[in-house]
């Protein structure tokens, strides 16, 4: 060996030295490296899992059930609070709503935790080029450091409404999400801004969802050749419901059926606790009585709303597959928590804890992997850990949740995990957990009332257990559980 070959030798025995030694530090020497996929997280604001791929007959979305058709559909799962805010900063932190503090749609979670790394961030920080276009965090209350592009900053006549030294620039909306600050209408009959129904023009090339996905698809093409992890939020079918009118023309106003439970103003049934359904509406028919008619109307709105979304999620597809994306890009699609269309006469998600207003629709497609439903109980934390597993990115340190990976794979696997929502009414806390066979609620640890349902017998939730002694030992069990939730 000479002199200029020996020095070679030494430097590249440091080199193999140098790269075994960073595996062996991080812990990952015998893992093998998972493909780096790029993600494609699309997100629909109020949309209840009434999808044809969820079974809803009627309904008009082809383009989400086609997306299914490649997916794992997850039928049990829920979301961790039932506002827009606090369920979103939940799934995006990777906290629940008891550590984030968030339970209102004008709280940030950075004045409390600066530090936290959001699941975009997380992806950012590990070399992805993460892109926003439409509602991801809630509107007004953006993550700007957690995008490389497409980030704004927060707007201080959202988040400093509660601060009484706030001098407010411009008149902020009241928010269709809060009860309390719900827009009152002026006549008992006559629609605020926010029931009204919306009927577009064309294709909704106009409306926000139809730009936001325009936005979107020039994204995905700008940045085709890095890891990218491109989040494109839907805001319909929030109210008002808006669609082109093709999309209504789809359903038959005779055939939209309604909910056995239907009543034409919010109220609980006997023998539930009035604080389950509070007695104003924050989205839809807001302060006004509906009537089957009207109710039939609106829901066909709210139907065709969803076919307008399903739309925006057939543009967005069809460009992942025209620049060659689809084999080496996870999809996921999720609804930020359920929602009533009259059942037990709401019509809204505000506030409520029964399965109807928690549950969600999550689909998961992963290139290569078979198609599966799992009836496994899953929460929309499980995003964050579960995204970071299928990219193969560490472990994500300090959130809560489990990756969804080994259902995907296994979707009848043994899980014993179980679902946590909250919710903060007036100061009031509910606290509900769902397992496989029963979900139960309680607020203020009971004193303000509780549910105890048991699935899937009685899905619709009509009949309330929690009254019967014969249960009690099951709730005793329940309360055990909520115990537990992270604090
Ligand atoms: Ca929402």
């Amino acid at each position: 060996m000479n002199n200029k070959s020996r020095s070679i030798f030494a430097l590249g025995l440091l080199w193999s030295l140098l790269f075994s030694a960073v595996p062996l530090v991080s812990g990952q020497q015998k893992k093998p490296k998972k493909t780096r996929y790029n993600v494609l997280f699309i997100a629909s604001d109020d949309l209840r899992p009434e999808l044809g791929a969820y079974g809803t007959p009627l309904i008009q979305t082809p383009n989400i059930d086609r997306l299914a058709a490649r997916s794992t559909r997850f039928d049990n799962a829920y979301a961790q609070y039932p506002v827009c805010n606090p369920s979103r900063t939940s799934l995006l932190t990777g906290r629940y709503p008891t550590q984030t503090g968030v339970m209102n749609n004008n709280d940030y979670f950075r004045r409390k935790f600066p530090d936290w790394v959001t699941l975009p961030q997380y992806f950012k920080n590990n070399g992805y080029a993460t892109l926003r276009s439409g509602k991801i965090f809630h509107g007004g209350i953006d993550d700007e450091v957690s995008w490389t592009e497409g980030g704004e900053p927060v707007d201080p006549n959202i988040t400093e409404r509660g601060n009484p030294n706030f001098k407010p620039k411009t008149t902020a909306n009241p928010d269709p999400d809060d009860e309390e600050r719900a827009p009152v209408p002026s006549g008992s009959t006559k629609a605020s801004n926010s029931d009204r129904i919306v009927v577009l023009d064309g294709d909704g090339e106009k409306h926000g969802d139809y730009r936001a996905t325009t936005r979107a698809i020039a994204m995905l093409e700008k940045y085709r050749d890095k890891p990218f992890f491109l989040a494109l939020g839907l805001v319909k079918p929030h109210s008002p419901p808006t669609a082109p009118k093709k999309f209504f023309d789809l359903y038959d106003l005779d055939k939209i059926p309604l909910p056995v439970d239907f009543r034409t103003t919010p109220k609980a049934p006997d023998g539930f606790p009035p604080i389950s359904i509070p007695p104003r509406n924050a989205d839809l028919f807001i302060g006004r009585e509906s009537t089957p008619e009207l109710a039939r109307e609106m829901k066909r709105a709210y139907w065709a709303s969803v076919s307008f979304v399903d739309a925006q999620v057939g543009r967005i597809l069809e460009a992942l597959e025209k620049n060659g994306l689809k084999d080496n890009t996870i999809v996921v699609f999720w609804g930020d928590h359920g929602y009533h269309l009259g059942e037990k006469g709401k019509w809204s998600k505000a506030y409520s804890m029964y399965e109807v207003g928690l549950r969600v629709p999550l689909l998961i497609a992963v290139p290569k992997e078979k198609p599966n439903a799992s009836d496994r109980v899953v929460e929309l934390i499980d995003l964050y850990a579960t995204l970071a597993d299928l990219c193969g990115l560490p472990p994500p340190p300090g959130i809560e949740g489990a990756s969804l990976g080994p259902l995907l794979k296994k979707p009848e696997k043994k899980w014993d995990r179980v679902a946590y929502s909250v919710v903060d009414y007036r100061g009031i806390i509910g606290k509900s957990v769902r397992t496989s066979r029963w979900h139960y609620v309680e607020w203020a640890d009971g004193k303000e009332g509780s549910m105890l349902f048991e699935h899937p017998q009685d899905k619709l939730e009509l009949k309330n257990l929690a009254t019967d002694p014969k249960y009690a030992p099951v709730i005793a069990e329940m309360k055990k559980l909520l115990a537990k939730i992270p604090k």
